[in-house]
């Protein structure tokens, strides 16, 4: 399969501005040249273009921080089916539009979910108002009758359901958050039952419960904080102890060797953020997550015509 890369440089999900520079962080850290692996073709479809909103100034709703302007850019997040497709942000609030547009191409998707947060605060219960934090709440469909209608982002439908989403990585959840995981019985592991199990325990017990026969397209979310803060520096919302880049290695290839990875996000990288060792390390790993994901191999590799010289 071929694969397109998007680049979403969206910020306005959180408050940090320099979670826009991601893409083109990534972009110039060499990503496309170290994902190509012999057997798959590359697109880079850009970036998607949108224009911020002047509506957001005015405020009708407290609840979203500048949702006219999430709003339309993220209905332009279309994932294309036939292709695997990667979406590099920019702050996590893209994956309401990844999600929605997977969901139209793939009727089918699981959704793995790696993050220290869970992201999935009703805008009533969140204590920010930034959108990065409310993903999961536009996406589940149990949570519909909870959801306010948001001034554009009414297009926006939920298209998963509860059962079929795992979260791992979890250590900084907001009340509202820990409730709704709880009253939807969600797959959810935390970093504690990482310690407890083990990580490819827990990976095994989340891929079990959200693609029990294996055959569902996945949707692989991976927020760059799941990692401990010495791995991904380069973020806006760094929480202590977290996996370790072996971990999070392990994760995408495990992911790559199902063979039914559709699309990643790879979201929260922000280059303005800590000292130029920082931001190269933040930036190494996250293209080594993507590559991985695409599944090149750490154990080696060699094409299927290789013959010695
Ligand atoms: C917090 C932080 N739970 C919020 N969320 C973050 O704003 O809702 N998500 N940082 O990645
Ligand atoms: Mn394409
Ligand atoms: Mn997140
Ligand atoms: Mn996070």
């Amino acid at each position: 399969r071929s694969v397109g890369i998007l680049g979403v440089p969206i910020n306005r999900g959180q408050t940090n501005p320099g979670v826009l520079y991601g893409p083109a962080a990534i972009r110039e850290g060499d990503l496309i040249k170290k994902i190509k692996g012999q057997w798959h073709e590359i697109h880079d479809h850009g970036d998607l273009g949108f224009d911020y909103v002047p509506e957001d100034d005015c405020a009708d709703q407290p609840l979203v921080k500048n949702s006219h302007s999430l709003g339309r850019a993220l209905q332009k997040t279309i994932v294309s089916a036939g292709e695997v497709c990667i979406v590099v942000g920019g702050d996590h609030s893209l994956s309401t539009g990844s999600i929605h547009g997977h969901s139209l191409a793939e009727p089918d998707i699981c959704l793995l979910w790696i993050d220290a947060h869970a992201d999935i605060n009703l805008p009533m219960t969140s204590p920010s108002g930034n959108m990065h934090g409310m993903v999961l709440s536009f996406c589940v469909k149990e949570l519909r009758e909870y959801m306010p209608q948001i001034p554009g982002l009414e297009w926006l439908k939920p298209t998963i359901s509860a059962k079929n989403i795992a979260f791992i990585g979890l250590r900084d959840l907001d009340a509202g958050e820990k409730y709704i995981i709880d009253q939807l019985n969600m797959t959810a592991y935390s970093i504690h039952d990482v310690d407890k199990h083990g990580l490819p325990e827990v990976l095994a017990r989340s891929m079990d419960a959200i693609n029990p026969r294996g055959n569902r397209p996945i949707h692989l979310s991976f927020d760059v904080d799941s990692l401990d803060p010495s791995v991904t520096p380069s973020t806006g919302t760094r929480v202590a102890g977290g996996l370790t880049f072996r971990e999070g290695m392990y994760i995408v290839e495990e992911v790559a060797n199902t063979g039914m990875m559709s699309a990643m996000d790879l979201v929260e990288v922000n280059p303005t953020i800590g000292t130029q060792a920082d931001k190269e390390r933040t930036i190494d790993c996250a293209i080594r997550l993507v590559g991985g994901a695409l599944g090149k191999k750490r154990e080696g590799e060699y094409p299927q015509n290789y013959q010695l010289p």
